[in-house]
């Protein structure tokens, strides 16, 4: 680990802007799909998930160039996932990261058009990666579809929808974490470490570890809404509380959820130890997630 952790995440944002900026180029897509498309991906997102996979990745293997197609295939994924998140039928988000949501900016129409055109896109640069074996293809292809479709992701998203209505327990709550934006997250570390060459012992951990960060990420979200400074998050805080959500703070209050993070990083080290990876950035990544300020 020659760079610092903020050097680290620092270059993995620019190579992640360049490949997704280059990928993009001289596509023949029509103008305003291809601007309302551009707006999103280019609206100031942290790239957090493309660059966890580019840290679990680079624990085993330096030839990072191998993963740079699956991190803009999964940042894309992601990237639709909240073009449609914000739409009037599910949140109905006016802005995200300080500036206006793609169908505030753009259309309705268009909005849902980009979502769908980022997921299909996606599958096509993975299936077009000359990186990749026939074989490490066909795994990125099947888990990208597994951990985003309808036992993942999609998954998560209906549960939560569903829950704004009742209440629902720590266990439900934690269950719709780790499929809503764990899924991604798991993805990210796990495909890093099999493309890498990691070993099966090793895979196994890290998905345990990926299951404690996605939960570490979904509780500081939360603990933003309550104490967070709306100017760094681009958005207003306190809807949580408004909309008597199910989140860690309002299950368990800001100290109880302050706790439950603290249990989730105890379980999370322990299976990066295990992994013998916790002399990577995986490990200040951890840090990083659980105290981030946006
Ligand atoms: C529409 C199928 C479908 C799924 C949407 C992930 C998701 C599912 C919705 C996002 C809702 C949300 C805001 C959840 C809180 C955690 C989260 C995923 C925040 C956004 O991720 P960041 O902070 O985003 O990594 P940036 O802006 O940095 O890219």
């Amino acid at each position: 680990m020659s760079k610092s952790i903020d050097q680290f995440i620092e270059q993995g944002k620019k190579t992640i802007e360049t490949e997704l900026e280059t990928i993009l180029e001289g596509k023949n897509i029509p103008k305003n799909l291809y601007d309302s498309i551009s707006y999103s991906l280019f609206a100031g997102g942290k790239r957090l998930r493309p660059i966890l996979l580019l840290a679990s990745f680079n624990t085993f293997s330096s030839h990072t160039k191998k993963v740079l197609k699956t991190a803009i295939a999964l940042e894309m994924i992601h990237t639709y996932s909240l073009i449609h998140d914000d739409l009037p039928a599910m949140d109905d988000d006016d802005y995200r990261r300080g500036k206006l949501t793609n169908h505030r900016k753009f259309d309705e129409a268009t909005a849902i058009l980009a979502g769908d055109a980022l997921l299909t896109y996606s599958f096509e640069i993975v299936a077009e990666d000359d990186e990749l074996t026939d074989k490490e293809k066909t795994y990125i292809i099947q888990s990208l579809a597994k951990v985003s479709g309808p036992e993942g992701m999609v998954a998560g998203q209906i549960l939560d929808i569903e829950g704004e209505t009742k209440s629902v327990s720590l266990t439900e709550l934690e269950k719709i974490h780790e499929l809503k934006t764990g899924k991604l997250i798991m993805f990210a570390i796990v495909a890093g470490a099999y493309l890498g060459e990691a070993s099966t012992e090793q895979q196994k951990h890290l998905r345990k570890f990926a299951y404690y960060l996605g939960l570490i990420f979904q509780v500081q979200d939360d603990i933003l809404d309550v104490i967070g400074d709306p100017e760094k998050l681009g958005k207003p805080v306190g809807s949580d509380i408004e909309n008597e959500k199910s989140t860690y703070p309002n299950l368990l209050g800001l100290d109880g959820a302050k706790a439950q993070k603290k249990k989730y990083e105890e379980e999370a080290i322990k299976s990066l130890q295990a992994a013998n990876a916790d002399d990577s950035y995986l490990l200040e990544l951890l840090r990083y997630f659980s105290q981030r300020d946006h």
